[in-house]
């Protein structure tokens, strides 16, 4: 059979080697997170601020002898060609009381500085977008960086998706890990839980709730999605700007794409046809592996879920469309 891109063995990279641009909140907690993970042997930091990126090495690589032996280092475009997954943190962060949207303009204006260097350079790694807003972000580094579709991924909702678990796993007493729900669409306001997939080990998730004592299904349900949607902002709020979260939900995407494990997760994406979507990226459950996008999931959404679905897709469309760049 023909193949649709290069994979991973015909690519000019090292799986080994990371590169992650932006180092403020976000950059640096996900370079500590790849470091204890083990899974990359090389991490270049690149920021505007040199400076600060060498004092994040430096902290970081302190800690090399308590895991395991790795190279952490400030670097510059030049020595990420060969990064088989290169993480974009750069940008503005989101101020109290501010959508994720409202910080759109800014943020396209530094992907249009960095995107260029990277495509100039021919790198062939998996360009993994973190910065907000992400749907949106991921959405102009594919169109800036002519990469193939499968080789641009937004963190999208694995974090939401996370929170979820997490707060469902509150709720009914059970491991986190047993309990199989996504948030789809937009990481933002418009996001929405799929329930009618949400299953706790192949139980129905209505099902195990009455199973736990709960049966106000359609008010629980309000209550923990409005509680994922505003995660960001009550963080925010409280300690200005959120990090560890991000940063561990980043190493699980790191994790699929460096151990090719063909996870499914909710990452973001161009639509190509799938619900009817097209030229928009969000997010979707998606085998992941090292290739970076394998397929995505057709989950069975029922009517109200595709309705939600349809509105995020149009409100991301609509930012998108006045979009400069
Ligand atoms: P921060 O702490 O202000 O760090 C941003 C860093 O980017 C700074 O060190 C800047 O110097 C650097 N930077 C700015 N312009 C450039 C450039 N052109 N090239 C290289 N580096 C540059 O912000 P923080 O780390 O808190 O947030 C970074 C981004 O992540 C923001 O857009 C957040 O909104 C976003 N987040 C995304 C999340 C997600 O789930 N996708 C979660 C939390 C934050």
């Amino acid at each position: 059979m023909e193949k649709l891109h290069k994979n991973l063995t015909d690519r000019n990279v090292d799986i080994r080697k990371v590169a992650i641009i932006g180092c403020g909140f976000v950059g640096s907690s996900t370079a500590f997170a790849l470091m204890e993970s083990g899974l990359f042997s090389e991490i270049v930091l690149i920021d505007v601020d040199h400076s600060r990126a060498e004092g994040e090495a430096m902290d970081i690589s302190h800690g090399i002898p308590f895991v395991k032996p790795m190279k952490i280092y400030a670097g510059d475009y030049d020595d990420i060609v060969d990064a088989s997954i290169i993480i974009i943190t750069a940008g503005a962060a989101q101020k109290p009381g501010e959508t994720r949207l409202q910080l759109v303009q800014k943020n396209v204006s530094i992907f249009k500085s960095i995107i260029p260097e990277i495509s100039r350079r021919k790198c062939e790694g998996v360009l993994l977008i973190v910065s907000n807003p992400v749907d949106i972000l991921t959405y102009v580094a594919q169109k800036l960086s002519g990469f193939p579709v499968n080789r641009v991924i937004g963190s999208g909702t694995v974090l939401d998706t996370a929170r979820l678990k997490s707060m469902l796993s509150e709720h009914l007493d059970i491991d986190s890990r047993t309990v199989h729900a996504f948030i789809i669409g937009e990481h933002g306001d418009s996001e929405l839980a799929a329930w009618s997939s949400a299953a706790v080990s192949g139980v129905p998730l209505s099902k195990f709730c009455e199973m736990r004592g709960h049966f106000n299904h359609d008010e629980s349900e309000r209550h923990i999605q409005e509680m994922v949607k505003n995660s960001a902002y009550e963080i925010i709020e409280r300690k200005k700007a959120t990090y560890y979260g991000v940063a561990m939900a980043v190493r699980r995407i790191c994790e699929a794409i460096a151990r090719d494990e063909k996870s499914i997760l909710s990452v973001s994406s161009l639509m190509q046809g799938q619900y009817g979507l097209k030229d928009i990226c969000l997010s979707m459950p998606t085998i992941v592996g090292s290739d970076g996008v394998e397929e995505k999931v057709p989950i069975s959404l029922d009517e109200d879920e595709i309705t939600k679905l349809m509105a995020s897709a149009e409100a991301l469309k609509e930012i998108a469309s006045a979009l400069d760049f």
